[in-house]
């Protein structure tokens, strides 16, 4: 074995969306990182294809996160979220509004893009409700989506798989997914498909728009295999809404702090939401932290209320939220992102990503390339009966190379780090199509 590891350490662990049996036969064990590099328990540098999981855009290691990170443990480690507060919490909300489009300028902290999720749906009932319209409970996702593994999450998800073997969950439709064959190998936004928002009014229709509470999209579809939005998708979900008194929730939990070449997918497509669930970027990965961002006018139902002050408006929180060594690293992570002039220079190197991703068309088994911002993805033609296995190989090899990706259904995902060289991405994407080539069979 590659580790020091003892097989009893390897067998306690149940990895999260892990294949389990094939690490632990095969573990691979990541030690140390710094800047846009791994290191693994075999001593290789590996280059971080993904950013961790979306979330270190910023490289691995930066000093300024650190020390803030460190600073922060030894002045407040903890702090009780409820009914009390630390500085840092109000700092980083009123920072975090700054970033967001107009008007989202209220902030709900929670710990992970699932529970951001959660929060985002809990508060469109709750918000309904409050408003004097409590049977506005029904919610709509969309196929293809993640927006994490809690029960709300999973209900609107459009990832059969993540809901298979889970049971009931809460009541919610879907729209379709925009992954059209017209669209294949496109750059950028796709052409076609902003006709197939309109499927919204259709479940208007069906429900009664009286019934509804939110829809729930990412702007770009990140975890089922990067699905950047038709031109003008967006938009016609956003009219729809407003016209049937709709909630327009966007899940930007991969979107928001810079993948887009924006500082949120909202401003990258130029399209409001009426909410809108962050995570994994902005504390850049060091510390979990995850929120929901909300237009004022919603925040406010919830406090324009007759009961006595000392009443809780909301009855929801969790005990990390807006944890201080969340927020120090927030802080320091958005001060990183203006001062080094961030989301411009990943709206430069996204040409070049562009570029670079879709010179592997015409390599074997490449079915389609989707790509925005530093975002890319791939969908591989499977092997008969086996559509897992393919990406899983690919991952492998590259891996083997020196190089992590990340993998899914029957798809390969990119998401270089904002501070990678335009060398270390075509290195990257050159070794992803040695991969392609050398799994041709
Ligand atoms: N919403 C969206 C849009 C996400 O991308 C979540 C919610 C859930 O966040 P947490 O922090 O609870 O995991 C996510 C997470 C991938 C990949 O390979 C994507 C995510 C997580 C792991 C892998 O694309 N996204
Ligand atoms: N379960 C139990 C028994 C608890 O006491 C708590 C929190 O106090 C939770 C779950 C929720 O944990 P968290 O606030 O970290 O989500």
């Amino acid at each position: 074995m590659a580790t020091e590891l003892t097989q009893s350490q390897l067998d306690a662990y149940w990895m999260p969306f892990t294949a389990n049996r094939q690490f632990k036969r095969d573990p691979r064990i990541i030690t140390a990182a710094d800047g846009c590099y791994f290191t693994d328990a075999e001593g290789r540098k590996v280059f971080d294809g993904l950013s961790g999981l979306w979330t270190c855009g910023l490289g691995h290691k930066v000093e300024a996160i650190s020390r803030a990170i460190a600073e922060q443990v030894k002045t407040l480690d903890y702090s009780p979220a409820f009914q009390y507060g630390h500085p840092k919490a109000f700092e980083l909300a009123e920072r975090i509004t700054e970033f967001m489009p107009e008007h989202l300028n209220r902030v709900f902290f929670c710990d992970s893009g699932s529970e951001a999720a959660d929060t985002a749906l809990k508060i469109a009932r709750g918000y309904w409700r409050k408003a004097g319209r409590p049977e506005k409970t029904r919610l709509v996702g969309r196929a293809k989506g993640y927006h994490g593994v809690n029960f709300g999450g999973i209900s609107v998800g459009g990832i059969g798989a993540n809901r298979a073997i889970f049971g009931e969950g809460v009541a919610a439709d879907h729209l379709r997914h925009t992954w059209l064959t017209d669209n294949y190998f496109s750059r950028g936004q796709p052409d076609h498909g902003a006709e197939l928002a309109d499927e919204l009014v259709e479940i208007l229709m069906l429900h009664d728009a009286s019934n509804v509470a939110a829809v729930i999209v990412e702007p770009l579809a990140g975890s089922a295999g990067v699905f950047p939005p038709p031109k003008g998708y967006l938009q016609r979900l956003r009219d729809i809404c407003t016209a049937n008194d709709v909630l327009l929730i966007f899940d930007e939990v991969i979107c928001a702090f810079g993948r887009m070449g924006a500082r949120t997918g909202s401003e990258a497509f130029g399209v409001v939401p009426d909410m809108m669930t962050i995570a994994k970027q902005v504390t850049n990965g060091a510390v979990p932290m995850g929120a929901v961002i909300v237009k004022q006018s919603i925040h406010d139902c919830f406090m324009d209320t007759d009961a006595p002050d000392y009443v809780l408006e909301m009855p929801h929180g969790y005990t990390y939220s807006a944890h201080p060594l969340a927020c120090a690293a927030g802080l320091a992570s958005l001060d990183v992102l203006e001062r080094d002039a961030v989301i411009e220079r990943v709206r430069e190197m996204s040409a070049a990503f562009e570029d670079a991703i879709h010179s592997l068309a015409n390599c074997p088994h490449v079915l389609d390339i989707r790509n925005y911002g530093l975002a890319g993805g791939l969908t591989l033609e499977s092997y008969p009966g086996e559509p897992l296995r393919r990406p899983f190989e690919v991952a492998m090899d590259l891996w083997n190379k020196g190089f992590y990706v990340r993998y899914g259904g029957d798809t390969v995902q990119l998401g270089p780090p904002f501070v990678a060289s335009r060398d270390e991405i075509s290195s990257l994407v050159d070794a992803l199509g040695e991969s392609l080539t050398s799994n041709a069979r």
